[in-house]
């Protein structure tokens, strides 16, 4: 059923248009509330979340429990700076860093300034501790990476959309490819060579899922070499992929662990890095910080986050179900052309359209998902990513799915 699309609709999109900045282009919809896996538009409409605000709700929309925790802070003590200890802040530390298993943690806001912060450390422990040369260190990325919008994450990007016109861009960056350890060992060689910092699942790229050992034996190149293994986990965090942190997945222990978007499952931003004291103590008081980063809200909000995530085992349910959903939609598949591939990990999943990148493929049938009730966006052209909120249970599960196979089976190029 078609949703109703009134003059509303159009009046709270030509406001955008009119008022705002175009650096999006957002489906045709316009949300006014979430609950859990739903969320509604301003003309009634339905939908269940099958991108979660790019991994950021993963604990569900407005979750009660993260909801008290805001409200009830927020009339108590919402932010102090830095400038003074507050009565949050140590215990949030201390949750975090047992929970994750490091000995500290730096805190922050967005996800690009954990990837802004993880560069600082590593850059700062290559000269403190490994000895490089000043100003020489170098960092290893992955090509298709995707870590945020600042200068430096669009100076290691290799997306032309991404990068172009931003120049000059931060030196220090080399690239290789992903996925590819014979790549890496031989960028590797250059002793100025600090960090390698990488995403255990490419997100943005198009949900790319490593081989099998490639993360445990790239962290053991990066050892062999006295170079720090960064996991940016924004993305992949928070039970995402079936773990608290996918690089569990190969008993991998990153040197240093970025967190973002759904450590607040949605509701604050709240970013962090983590990492032991011989790397995270190469930054001295005044080197480093922010406004609002270890706000006692963000704190309090962030501990919510986590406590659900593990009292409701998210990682169990996400690795449960994103099983159902790529077993049901590869064998789905088998019989549908439209469909070249079905690839994932936990509830982070994608399907590759067989069809060009820069065909609108991808963008129509997320259209037409939109109007059989589900919610979702393509990544690069041809790929659209599915993420539901990891509370979703099994019988909501297996209608979303049926309401993809309905959309691929009725579609008309
Ligand atoms: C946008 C993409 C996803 C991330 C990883 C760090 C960050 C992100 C792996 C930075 C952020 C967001 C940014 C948002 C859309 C979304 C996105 F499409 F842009 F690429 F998820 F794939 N590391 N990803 O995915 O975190 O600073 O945004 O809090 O910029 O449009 P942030």
């Amino acid at each position: 059923m078609k949703p109703k699309i009134s003059s509303k609709t159009d009046r709270y999109i030509n406001d955008e248009l009119q008022y705002g900045a175009h650096n999006y282009h957002p489906l045709p919809v316009v949300l006014n509330r979430g609950e859990g896996i739903y969320v509604w538009d301003v003309e009634g409409n339905k939908y269940v979340d099958f991108l979660s605000a790019y991994s950021a709700v993963n604990q569900g929309h407005c979750h009660p429990k993260i909801v008290k925790a805001l409200k009830e802070q927020s009339s108590i003590l919402t932010l102090t700076s830095r400038a003074f200890h507050n009565n949050i802040l140590g215990t949030y530390e201390k949750y975090v860093t047992s929970l994750f298993g490091y000995d500290k943690i730096l805190p922050m806001n967005t996800g690009v300034e954990g990837g802004e912060t993880a560069i600082k450390l590593c850059r700062k422990w290559a000269y403190k501790i490994k000895g490089v040369q000043e100003n020489k260190a170098k960092i290893i990325f992955a090509e298709n990476n995707f870590w945020g919008r600042t200068l430096a994450a669009v100076s290691s990007s290799t997306d032309p959309s991404a990068f172009n016109d931003y120049g000059p861009y931060l030196p220090g960056f080399d690239i290789v490819r992903y996925n590819d350890l014979k790549d890496l060992e031989k960028s590797l060689e250059d002793p100025n060579v600090a960090g390698f910092m990488v995403e255990p699942i490419q997100g943005e790229a198009g949900v790319i899922v490593p081989d099998e050992g490639y993360l445990e034996k790239a962290y053991k190149l990066c050892k062999s070499k006295n170079v720090l293994f960064i996991a940016d986990e924004v993305q992949t965090g928070i039970s995402r992929t079936g773990k608290l942190f996918c690089c569990q997945h190969e008993n991998v222990k990153p040197d240093i662990l970025i967190l973002g978007k759904a450590l607040s499952g949605g509701v604050f931003p709240v970013s962090a890095v983590l990492a032991d004291d011989e790397i995270m103590m190469t930054i001295k008081p005044g080197e480093h910080g922010s406004t609002f980063g270890g706000n006692p809200l963000g704190c309090k909000v962030a501990m919510a986050a986590l406590e659900v995530a593990v009292e409701e085992n998210l990682a169990e349910n996400s690795k449960r179900l994103g099983k159902i959903f790529r077993e049901k939609l590869s064998h789905f598949a088998k019989k549908n052309k439209l469909i070249k591939l079905v690839r994932g990990k936990g509830l982070l999943n994608a399907i590759v359209i067989n069809d060009s990148e820069h065909s609108p493929t991808a963008w129509n049938i997320c259209l037409k998902l939109r109007d059989k009730g589900l919610l979702a966006k393509p990544t690069h052209g041809n790929i659209i990513r599915f993420a539901p909120p990891l509370v979703i249970n099994e019988t909501q599960l297996l209608s979303s799915v049926q309401i993809i196979m309905n959309t691929f089976r009725d579609f008309k190029t």
